[in-house]
């Protein structure tokens, strides 16, 4: 089947949606993303994008930023995105990735009188980590980005070189993921994910002001465990030793879900399994991110009709053919 993107104003095959080499973002990082993930309810027949407009108005956020102007509103780049997912008939978990970026083949670093360009596309995706029983984490010798020095709200493309460099010491020491912390040396992040501590029953994370990307998945986990558990989530400077004797530690993330930590710098972590409130949180996140929890399917966005969301049962479509080809 061909892979659909939209790039520069409409759709096209995947393959090819190409630039040059002299691309302005590519030379030096002036671009902003995103990344949203679409899971497949198989028993709906239905594609959910988890908090689809909670991404593209941080993007919006992201290209004020770095003086990007997007080609249309948070709402019709949601529109945008369904129809994607639409035309590519997926029927599995998918990942969708937004590229605002310097489109200029200019050569100069700055971000004005550059041109804009736009690209969406989307590819099926699994899991991000392959730790089932749990992430062996170590802290990196790299610190996190300084808000100061390119601002860590943004989801900006040139501040991954920071997360690859962390990913790749911790990967290369034999950890499963990185734990960055701050130029103060206080817990900040993983390379692609918030960090959570269970502390005497609470959640502890660090705040926005610790130079984190605030992350849609550790805003959905702090309203679940208030509202679903009744855990109430302190967000402060956290010490690299509290994570040390934490009673349970896991990283959130679109790509990484709620992903259980079950050892720092070769300490186990509580038990050194994974704890009772991560495996819960975790259920729950499952739950709303397939459309399985009704409170929070205002958390999701159908991509294929109503009247083709229907159970497995009621479906009379020959195996292999694409909901999009129902859909019409
Ligand atoms: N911190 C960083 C540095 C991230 O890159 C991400 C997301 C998060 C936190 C979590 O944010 P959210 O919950 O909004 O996803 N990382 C991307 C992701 O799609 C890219 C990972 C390669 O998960």
């Amino acid at each position: 089947m061909n892979a659909y993107c939209y790039f520069r104003s409409q759709f096209m095959p995947l393959a090819e949606a190409k630039v040059g080499i002299v691309t302005h973002a590519l030379n030096y990082g002036t671009g902003c993303f995103e990344g949203i993930r679409g899971n497949w309810n198989a028993e709906q027949q239905q594609l959910y994008l988890f908090r689809l407009r909670d991404h593209f108005e941080r993007l919006a956020r992201s290209c004020r930023v770095l003086k990007i102007q997007l080609p249309d509103s948070p709402e019709a780049l949601c529109e945008l995105t369904v129809e994607l997912c639409r035309r590519n008939g997926f029927r599995e978990d998918v990942y969708v990735r937004p590229l605002a970026f310097k489109g200029s083949e200019a050569i100069g670093v700055r971000l004005h009188d550059l041109q804009d360009d736009f690209a969406l596309f989307a590819v099926p995706f699994g899991n991000y980590h392959e730790a089932p029983d749990g992430l062996r984490c170590g802290t990196v010798s790299w610190r996190r980005v300084p808000d100061l020095a390119i601002p860590t709200r943004a989801k900006v493309t040139g501040i991954y070189v920071n997360s690859a460099l962390a990913r790749t010491e911790a990967h290369e020491h034999g950890y499963d993921e990185a734990i960055m912390l701050t130029k103060d040396d206080y817990v900040c992040e993983g390379s692609g994910e918030n960090i959570f501590a269970v502390i005497r029953g609470q959640l502890v994370t660090p705040d926005p002001s610790q130079d984190i990307l605030v992350g849609i998945t550790r805003d959905s986990v702090i309203q679940l465990a208030r509202d679903e558990l009744g855990i109430p989530t302190i967000e402060r400077s956290l010490a690299r030793n509290e994570l040390y004797v934490a009673d349970e530690v896991f990283m959130t993330g679109t790509a990484a879900h709620v992903s259980p930590v079950i050892e720092i710098d070769h300490r186990p972590i509580g038990t050194g399994a994974i704890g009772p409130i991560t495996a819960r949180l975790r259920e729950l996140y499952f739950q709303a991110i397939y459309g399985r929890h009704p409170k929070y399917l205002h958390w999701c966005t159908p991509v294929y009709p109503a009247h083709t969301a229907l159970s497995a049962s009621e479906r009379d479509v020959p195996a292999g053919m694409a909901a999009a080809d129902i859909a019409g």
